[in-house]
């Protein structure tokens, strides 16, 4: 297995950075998680695009063009001889001494890894998870963006460890005022009548991929889309719940702080959208085998 480290090209036991690493000190770099899916990535250019806006939030100089990023994700998956992958992209500060001041970081670090796909049991998907609210809560605009995928998760970890301690499989994430945001790393939507709901992301979302195909896909399935916040009320009266992610895809959510949500199981409108969604993955996105090999 190939791993991209820093320009070069190295082994899992090769791929070891510094502790002096101001990603490892600090949580100070930025980072995304993308999918391949039959010799497609799906919306890469749009993962690219979304790094390079988190590294100008924390004024991190990535040192790679997009497209030569874009190219770089693509050639190893290449190397890797993979057509189906999880790939993790991470820009780290660098290396600098003990203190937090990012100046001494004088160059940040790039690492690409791609891994075969580990998917998630499809009884999940069948069957719909069970979340619960929980205490801690999302990102404020005011203190961190949300909308920066940062290397620093902490806070939707301490989520997560909490939903886990209930007996749940994911946290439902509330914003300082109550209003729902986001699981620990999905997006949320409701659906109301015919209309699907996810909350806008000055609510304290991240501006998740999978969510915007899903709302891209809602159009042409006569569904309207609705970002407007909404409240734990809405949840519980919700006729079907689902969350979205590059890992998770589009996962039903059937229980909520002990809530059947609709008829505790996956709906109707859930399931048509992830039907669709299947469909775009393997042609949204940029093609893994370049197109000098491939013969007409
Ligand atoms: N919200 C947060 C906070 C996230 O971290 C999403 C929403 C969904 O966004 P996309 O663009 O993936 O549709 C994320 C996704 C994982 C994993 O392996 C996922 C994320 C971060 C870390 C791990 O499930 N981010």
């Amino acid at each position: 297995m190939f791993i991209f480290l820093d320009g070069s090209w190295v082994t899992r036991e090769e791929a070891t950075v510094s502790v002096f690493d101001h990603g490892l000190l600090y949580g100070d770099g930025v980072f995304e998680g993308i999918r391949a899916y039959d010799g497609v990535v799906f919306r890469l250019k749009e993962h690219i695009d979304r790094l390079y806006q988190s590294a100008k939030a924390i004024l991190l100089e990535i040192p790679y063009t997009p497209e030569e990023m874009h190219e770089l994700v693509l050639e190893l998956l290449r190397k890797n001889n993979f057509r189906s992958a999880y790939i993790r992209l991470i820009v780290t500060r660098g290396v600098g001494d003990l203190g937090l001041d990012p100046f001494k970081c004088p160059r940040a670090s790039v690492i690409i890894i791609a891994q075969e796909l580990a998917l998630f049991p499809a009884e999940l998907y069948e069957k719909g998870i069970q979340v619960v609210t929980v205490s801690t809560r999302r990102n404020r605009n005011d203190v961190l963006a949300p909308a920066i995928k940062s290397l620093n998760y902490l806070n939707n970890i301490m989520a997560k460890i909490e939903a886990r301690r209930a007996g749940a499989q994911e946290a439902l994430m509330l914003n300082t005022e109550g209003f729902v945001a986001e699981g620990t790393g999905e997006n949320v939507f409701l659906v109301r009548k015919n209309a699907l709901l996810t909350p806008p992301a000055y609510i304290g979302a991240l501006k998740g991929i999978t969510r915007q195909a899903v709302i891209d896909l809602a159009g042409g399935l006569g569904f309207t889309v609705l970002e407007q916040p909404f409240t734990l009320h809405d949840v519980y009266t919700a006729d079907e719940m689902f969350f979205t992610g590059t890992a998770a895809e589009i996962v039903p959510v059937v229980m909520v702080d002990g809530r059947t949500i609709g008829e505790g199981v996956p709906g109707t409108m859930t399931k048509q959208l992830s039907q669709a969604f299947h469909d775009l993955v393997r042609q949204d996105g940029s093609r893994i085998e370049s197109s000098v090999k491939q013969v007409s």
